[in-house]
């Protein structure tokens, strides 16, 4: 749906002005957004989660972890899929102060595309470099985002979440790199093409959500602090006339539900003129394995 068909309809969470913020920036953060009820039922389900990952000893489908990671020192990078894991986490993606904000954004019918819950652990927790996300999952038209909640507060320290305002008009970059193997971020040579200057920290206390358009170009760096983890709780959304146009590579059994309004009946279409992502019919592994370019995490997504 295009951005002026979107504010044609009333908001029902967002300031009409915040709304047309978003479309010009290619992002929005809301501190303190998700009530305290929320983060202590999100809370509750997560340490749940990260107690079930103290028995595995490498990545698999559902946790992604990092090489030192033990049943003593946990040290998660992420949860792929939270939604198939618990569901109080399809329920907030479904049904909460967020999904409001989608329709806010995306207009009145709206899909479920993925969702992931990154921790960057504290003590170095993996940067993420910098990406835009439609190149992992083309969609025929650009009512994308994704949606993040800080579960707990985010300082420059821990590693915020960085955005490049306006990124989202510009070029949908390359995300391979020079032996042609996607690596799910910008080169060297593509990023000083960007005003990285001007990148935006989002910060704020637990609860505050942070909004990213498909094509903003966004990332953020190493987690320093001693003690505090980032989870950052990520659901990302379309307007249910936006198709995926290559397999989506974390399969849910909620991929592609309609949280909001109705199926469309016709396709949009904006012209998509970026590179294709390899098949991940048959499997995929984590941004994270992937940009750091970990033994195997390429070849295990062509
Ligand atoms: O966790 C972050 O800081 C960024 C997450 C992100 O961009 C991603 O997982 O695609």
């Amino acid at each position: 749906m295009t951005p002026d068909k979107v504010l044609a309809h009333a908001p029902k969470i967002l300031d009409q002005s915040e709304r047309e913020i978003f479309f010009e920036t290619g992002y929005l953060l809301k501190e303190r957004f998700v009530s305290d009820a929320w983060l202590a039922r999100l809370w509750e389900v997560t340490e749940r989660m990260i107690d079930e990952s103290r028995k595995v000893s490498s990545s698999d489908d559902k946790f992604d972890v990092e090489k030192d990671h033990t049943a003593e020192a946990p040290k998660l990078r992420r949860l792929t899929q939270p939604v198939d894991h618990d569901p109080l986490y399809w329920e907030f993606a479904s049904n909460s102060m967020i999904t409001d904000l989608a329709e806010d954004l995306l207009g009145p019918n709206i899909k479920f595309h993925h969702s992931k819950l990154n921790f960057k652990w504290f003590g170095g927790g993996e940067e993420v470099k910098w990406h835009q996300d439609i190149q992992f999952w083309p969609h025929t038209n650009f009512s994308v985002l994704t949606i993040g909640v800080y579960l707990d507060d985010v300082d420059d320290v821990t590693g915020p979440m960085g955005v490049v305002p306006g990124s989202h008009k510009g070029e949908i970059f390359d995300q391979y790199n020079s032996d042609d193997q996607w690596v799910g971020c910008l080169s060297d040579g593509d990023l000083k093409k960007v005003a990285l200057e001007d990148a935006v920290y989002l910060q704020g206390p637990a609860g505050s959500v942070t909004v990213h358009h498909c094509r903003t170009l966004h990332g953020s760096m190493t987690n320093n602090h001693p003690t505090k983890a980032r989870p950052l709780l990520l659901n990302a959304f379309s307007s249910a006339d936006a198709l995926p146009i290559t397999p989506n590579p974390t399969p849910s059994r909620y991929n592609g539900t309609i949280v909001r309004g109705e199926a469309a009946r016709h396709a949009e279409f904006d012209p998509y003129r970026g590179r294709l992502p390899p098949d991940w019919s048959r499997g995929y592994s984590s941004i994270f394995a992937l940009q750091q370019e970990e033994a195997g995490a390429t070849g295990a997504a062509e």
